[in-house]
């Protein structure tokens, strides 16, 4: 297999001289000691969790430290001959979530941390939990983005991720009266014992003033205003070697911290008006999972990354090298989405500009060092900046970008002479004020990112192929080498292994541990999935997980559910096209037919919903509401019992996903046919034994086609039925006509039997789901409900349902991120690749 071969290739770099485990457990208990002494200085009370929580912390920062060094010098001595190019992971998003589990699992000293805990009077978990989640990103592309890191330091792979060390990260979601209200994540408060700050790497970040011409003809930029960009680390530790990756944020300052004449004149505001203007810059991550921002500060946030991290990349290689001529060909440059899509503007600005470089040349190199992922289709989430605000803020790089368009037409004019109306539609630049342009000039990023990279990859195989024949059509044709495949994975080290212990110990014990290395070794349990003793160990680790979940319900919301109940988990992003509301149609519509027949034979079920709305998006918000109002009717009616729930858990995010996906039976994917990219929380559920309900989209129907589409259950509308539907003409009301069911559903919500007969609050819903409905919610109604119905029927036979949830497990060797990463190299990193 790809990773196989991968693995081979680096195998010189990732032996390195392992320690013996009693050394390392040696040194952190030392390490430990040392560092509690110091965090409780003079004091004399028992270590708090928190206390221990961080000492350890910085025990194991001083032991990743050292493979840290190992690690860069083996980098370093890589020479002319690595196969593979040093990854440079751009990213504005990096959701690490809590970093100490995973570091002692990483390090095999999870029992060395438990005793040294337990000598304080302390259960491990419990000072685990102390950790604050780093939210530093919004949803999956973000997650994506932590589960490589994972995967660059298990495959040995030369790299760095570069991100904005954000002072908010993703904000904490509260509910009040059944409505979500914001608070800011304050999650340096109480320090972060993992950074580990490189004074001496600075760099000078400017914006605005004016681009001078010199005599020679070379032109160079004068900002207005400079600011210092300051490298903080987080070290990743490979779990089967000692080599770890770079998280490498940036931290902004003013250049000239205060104004010290103000200061004398007693105006502290002005004095301090740089430095508050620049530190604005690592205030907070945008919360807008595939929307795009569009303010200023967002584009000075992405032009810092870029600039810092770039400027960072070209002295590593000067160092290693001493010329500049070869860096495209050792070294990878990638874009997580638009979002550093200006990286191909300040390459060429630094080559140009700072190095001298001719245009020819530059542009030769970036080209070789650039590749772009997209990450959805949206036509809300492109982004596209008003050339005006590139012009005040970075006039050289929008002098640049002209540059490359200029030469991109006339190239075109060569090759589809006369096809002014494809050279319109592919320009960087939007002349003509398309979607939510208000009539201004912008600059197009994906296609400055299409234009100036070697490789385009979509993240699912669905998604890929959408992207060539819809919104990158023209380019697909102008270049059909560029655009590839490789579809999302999650790292099975946090997704199984960690979250999971007791069903990793039933794979240990059937399988052996070689899955934990090479997922694809699940596929082992096929043939166990027919032997009862392994199918009610499975069931066994489910419930114990599904004990553990509702106990927290009822901790969190004091509601009881019966942990016998079908768990039915919903998490993710709120989003219309990721159709919460259906989910909630069909909560309602069981409500009513449990209410008129309440002898029935019902499968007992508890519906979970978690996921946070960006706070502008109004119907996110208004979906949160209902499920607030359907589930307080519902648990509270006495008619019901313990045959339905419905629980919203407040503040999703990494650490909750932890707790709840091993506990779930069912995993709702039921996005739009050809709007969820991939998904990557549709793989974690699947490998922790739940079953999907979903529709034929993203990675979805990977996973299918990976454990047998008869072990999934697929409703809804494809892709081709949606677009055909579409383009006759979409009418939702004669769904809702149709169907006594959904009549009564809608009318519900509409009459306000959930709103206390407020009959405006849910108005917008309403009318939007008969009106428009873009997203199709009543046309996939039907066979949604049937779906739920054979749900119910499966769960009633427990030994068949145990068998399938082996078997979905049994499938999900190939959504390993490490068989990602594989792919990544060969395909778009590797020397190979470029020709
Ligand atoms: O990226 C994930 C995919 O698994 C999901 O299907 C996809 O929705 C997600 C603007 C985005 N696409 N676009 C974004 C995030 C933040 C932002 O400001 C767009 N996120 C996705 C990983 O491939």
């Amino acid at each position: 297999s790809a990773l196989h071969a991968i693995k081979a290739r680096f195998k010189s770099v990732t032996t390195m001289n392992d320690k013996p485990q009693s050394e390392m457990q040696a040194q952190l208990q030392a390490q430990f000691k040392a560092a509690l002494q110091r965090e409780l200085s003079q004091s004399t009370q028992a270590p708090s969790r928190e206390t221990l929580m961080r000492a350890a912390a910085s025990a194991c920062r001083e032991l990743l430290s050292q493979r840290w060094a190992a690690t860069q010098a083996a980098d370093a001595q890589r020479g002319e001959q690595a196969p593979v190019r040093r990854v440079h992971y751009l990213s504005m998003e990096f959701l690490m979530g809590r970093a100490l589990g995973n570091a002692i699992a990483a390090l095999g000293l999870d029992e060395t941390l438990r005793e040294a805990f337990a000598a304080q009077g302390q259960a491990l978990p419990d000072v685990l939990e102390r950790e604050h989640d780093a939210a530093l990103g919004n949803g999956g592309l973000g997650r994506l983005a932590a589960c490589f890191l994972d995967s660059f330091a298990e495959l040995g792979l030369p790299s760095f991720g570069y991100g904005l060390r954000y002072e908010y990260g993703m904000f904490a979601q509260a509910i009040q009266d059944g409505r979500q209200v914001e608070a800011p994540d304050d999650w340096l408060a109480l320090g972060n014992a993992w950074e580990v700050p490189r004074p001496e790497l600075r760099y000078p970040v400017g914006f605005g003033g004016r681009v001078v011409a010199e005599a020679d003809g070379s032109r160079h930029w004068q900002p207005a205003e400079q600011l210092l960009a300051q490298a903080v680390d987080f070290i990743v530790p490979a779990h089967h070697s000692e080599r770890v990756s770079t998280l490498r944020q940036w931290q902004a300052s003013a250049a000239k911290p205060i104004d010290f004449n103000a200061f004398c004149r007693g105006d502290y505001a002005a004095a301090a008006q740089h430095r508050v203007a620049a530190q604005a810059i690592n205030w907070v991550l945008y919360p807008d999972d595939s929307t795009d921002a569009g303010r200023e500060l967002r584009l000075k946030q992405e032009a810092l990354l870029v600039s810092a991290s770039l400027q960072d990349l070209i002295a590593r290689h000067l160092r290693e090298f001493g010329t500049l001529h070869n860096l495209g060909k050792r070294n990878a440059i990638h874009l997580n989405d638009t979002h550093p899509a200006l990286a191909p503007a300040e390459l060429m600005r630094l080559l140009l500009d700072q190095h001298g470089l001719q245009w020819d040349e530059a542009w030769a190199i970036t080209r070789d060092a650039v590749s772009y992922t997209n990450h959805t289709l949206m036509p809300e989430a492109l982004e596209k900046w008003p050339l005006q605000m590139i012009e005040a803020l970075l006039p050289r790089h929008l002098e640049i970008i002209f540059e490359i368009n200029q030469r991109f037409m006339d190239e075109l004019r060569q090759r589809f002479p006369g096809d002014e109306a494809l050279m319109s539609r592919v320009s960087l630049i939007e002349e003509d004020g398309g979607y939510g342009s208000g009539g201004e000039r912008r600059v197009r990023m994906a296609h400055l990112a299409i234009v100036a990279s070697h490789r385009v990859n979509g993240v699912a195989a669905l998604h890929s192929e959408l992207m060539v024949q819809t919104i990158f059509a023209d380019y697909a044709r102008i270049w059909p080498e560029r655009f590839h495949n490789v579809t999302n994975g999650v790292t099975p080290r946090r997704w199984l292994q960690q979250c999971n212990p007791q069903l990793a110990a039933v794979l240990d014990r059937h399988i052996g541990q070689g899955w934990r290395q090479d997922l694809s070794e699940l596929a082992k349990l096929k043939g166990l999935a027919k032997d009862a003793a392994v199918v009610q160990q499975f069931l066994g680790v489910k419930r114990a997980n599904k004990e553990r979940l509702a106990a927290l319900i009822r901790r969190e919301l004091g509601v009881a559910v019966n942990p016998d109940s079908l768990f039915d988990v919903q998490i993710k992003r709120i989003h219309e096209y990721k159709r919460q509301l259906l989910n909630i149609l069909h909560v309602i519509a069981r409500y009513q037919a449990i209410v008129a027949n309440p002898q029935a034979n019902w499968t007992p079920r508890t519906v979970v919903i978690a996921g946070k709305a960006a706070s502008a998006y109004f119907m996110a918000k208004l979906i949160i509401q209902l499920a607030h109002d359907v589930g307080r009717v519902v648990n509270s009616d006495p008619r019901v019992g313990d045959k339905l729930k419905l629980v919203f858990l407040p503040n999703y995010g990494v650490s909750l996903a932890e707790t709840i996906i091993p506990a779930a039976d069912l995993s709702e994917q039921i996005s739009t046919a050809g709007t969820e990219a991939s998904g990557t929380g549709n793989m974690k559920f699947a490998m922790n034994g739940a079953l999907t309900i979903g529709t034929w989209d993203g990675a979805n129907i990977e996973m299918a086609e990976a454990m047998g589409v008869e072990n999934m259950f697929v409703f809804g509308l494809r892709t081709d039925a949606v677009a055909r539907i579409k383009a006759l003409g979409y009418d939702p009301r004669l769904h809702v006509e149709e169907n006594k069911q959904l009549q009564a559903v809608i009318d519900a919500i509409a009459t306000g039997q959930f709103s206390a007969g407020d009959t405006a609050r849910y108005r917008p819903l309403v009318d939007k789901l008969l009106g428009s409905d873009p997203y199709m919610l009543m046309a996939d109604f039907a066979d949604y409900v049937a779906t739920q119905a054979r749900v119910d029927a499966l769960y009633q036979d427990q030994a068949a349902w145990g068998e399938r949830a082996v078997l979905n497990v049994a499938g999900m060797g190939w959504f390993s991120a490490d068989r990602t990463i594989a792919e990544y190299v060969e395909r778009v990193w590797s020397v190979k690749s470029l020709g």
